[in-house]
């Protein structure tokens, strides 16, 4: 369990003030020109030892992404960085608590990213949706600019440093690091194939970093308190705290702050109050936002909730948004709901992810009703490798993944399905 010492976001309920005075109380700010001197490769050097992967879903090693940025400017481009805020994966929400109840975080962070990888210039896109928090983040920039914290010689420190925030319109692709690119651009939000990967060619053709917002904003207190205090927390590989989203079918949804690799049950039971009548009503969780795949109850019971104890339970952190389900949820309906979702917010760029979300989703339609045959889930299951890892970005990917986790652990209850609506129509039949 996390101390309270080690808490970072210590505003995650807005319960102090979230602008410039609230966020130097809580130490923001308070040595950042300290910070900045100690380095580019110090800081650098400093993220890597804290363990710190991405926490936007991939769970990349940030400092080892930060180093694949140029040392030196190459034919005058400049490096960029740009911070995700588009948070729109189900079940999460995260991110959206930071923009809107700790925006100097996510501002200090920036300047200090940037700095150590040499970009003077920084865009946070923000989902479209987002109309709060992206109205808090703009004051809180102004703010800052008006401080002088942001600017020429941004907080003293010597580097000249920008933000801007950038509004997107509403589209779940532009979460995708090249599509958010794109969109930045002012084009259609379409992934890029990648490589290239940003830091080779990013926004405009310059050497870019992509990150979550939740990544830059614990940069700070990492530089602060030195990167071995945030790796001593959870587990080698799986170090330090993170924030979790808890919803569904629990007594306390909420999102909270814990150590990586917190037993998933404990983390329901002491943060979300408990499953809705009792743990032995539990009946599965997807435990990363949508994208992860479905586990049963019995996976449930021990699993850690860190990056690699669920890619061994073969799901994954993703977003770390736990969606909660009792014994009263339809999983096969839960499913071809998230089915839809893909279906509709897939690009259409590529042929797999195009004509396969859709493929999925009506077959996943019938399998509701379980106006089916048996053979059709093998099919179905044929339909999802086809698309799994055969597309441009990995939204092929996350479609796949949840049908197929459903047929993995929830094949009998298809089965069961199928079999009742066809007694049913043999009844009817036999009453006509
Ligand atoms: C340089 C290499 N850079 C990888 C970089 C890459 C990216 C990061 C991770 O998808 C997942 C997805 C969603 N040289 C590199 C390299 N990089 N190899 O590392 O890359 P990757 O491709 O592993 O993942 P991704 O495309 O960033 C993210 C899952 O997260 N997800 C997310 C949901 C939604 C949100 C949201 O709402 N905001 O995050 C949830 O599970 O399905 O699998 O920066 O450039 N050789
Ligand atoms: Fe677009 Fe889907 Fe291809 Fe991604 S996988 S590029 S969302 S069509």
């Amino acid at each position: 369990m996390l101390r309270d010492e080690d808490r970072i976001f210590t505003n995650l309920y807005g319960w102090d003030d979230w602008g410039l005075e609230g966020a130097r109380r809580r130490g923001i700010w308070s040595d950042t020109k300290a910070l900045v001197d100690l380095g580019r490769d110090k800081i650098i050097e400093e993220v890597k030892t804290s363990g710190l992967r991405g926490r936007g879903g991939a769970g990349f090693p940030t400092g080892m992404k930060w180093s694949f940025m140029p040392k030196e400017s190459k034919d005058g481009r400049p490096s960029y960085l740009v911070i995700n805020a588009d948070e729109s994966e189900p079940g999460t929400c995260k991110d959206r608590e930071i923009l809107r109840f700790d925006p100097h975080r996510l501002i200090e962070g920036a300047l200090l990213a940037s700095f150590a990888m040499g970009a003077h210039a920084c865009y946070i896109y923000i989902r479209g949706e987002f109309y709060g928090e992206a109205s808090n983040m703009q004051v809180a920039i102004d703010q800052a600019y008006d401080a002088g914290l942001l600017g020429k010689n941004a907080a003293g420190t010597g580097w000249d440093f920008d933000l801007y925030l950038h509004r997107g319109a509403g589209a779940y692709i532009c979460g995708e690091e090249t599509a958010l690119l794109e969109s930045l651009e002012g084009k259609k939000g379409q992934p890029r194939n990648k490589p290239p990967f940003p830091a080779g060619a990013g926004l405009y053709g310059c050497p870019t970093t992509v990150n979550n917002v939740e990544t830059i904003a614990v940069v700070g207190e990492i530089l602060r308190r030195g990167g071995a205090w945030f790796a001593g927390i959870g587990r080698p590989k799986n170090q330090g705290t993170k924030l979790f989203c808890i919803s569904g079918h629990v007594n306390q949804p909420c999102n909270v702050e814990e150590e990586l690799g917190i037993p998933m049950r404990e983390l329901i039971e002491r943060h979300g109050g408990g499953v809705r009548g009792g743990w032995d009503n539990l009946k599965a969780v997807i435990p990363g936002g949508s994208s992860a795949p479905i586990l049963p109850k019995d996976v449930c019971d021990t699993v850690l909730m860190d990056f690699d104890a669920l890619r061994e339970a073969k799901s994954a952190l993703g977003t770390a948004g736990l969606i909660v389900m009792d014994k009263s949820t339809d999983v096969i309906y839960a499913v071809a709901r998230l089915s839809r979702f893909y279906m509709h917010e897939s690009c259409g760029q590529c042929t797999p992810c195009r004509e396969g979300t859709g493929w999925m989703y009506r077959v996943m339609q019938r399998m509701v009703t379980g106006n089916a045959r048996s053979d059709e889930i093998d099919m179905l299951l044929q339909v999802t490798k086809q698309i799994d890892g055969r597309s441009i970005c990995a939204l092929g990917d996350a479609a796949a993944w949840p049908v197929q986790a459903l047929i993995r652990h929830f094949r009998d209850e298809m089965e069961e399905r199928i079999r009742d609506y066809r007694d049913h129509a043999h009844r009817r039949e036999a009453a006509e």
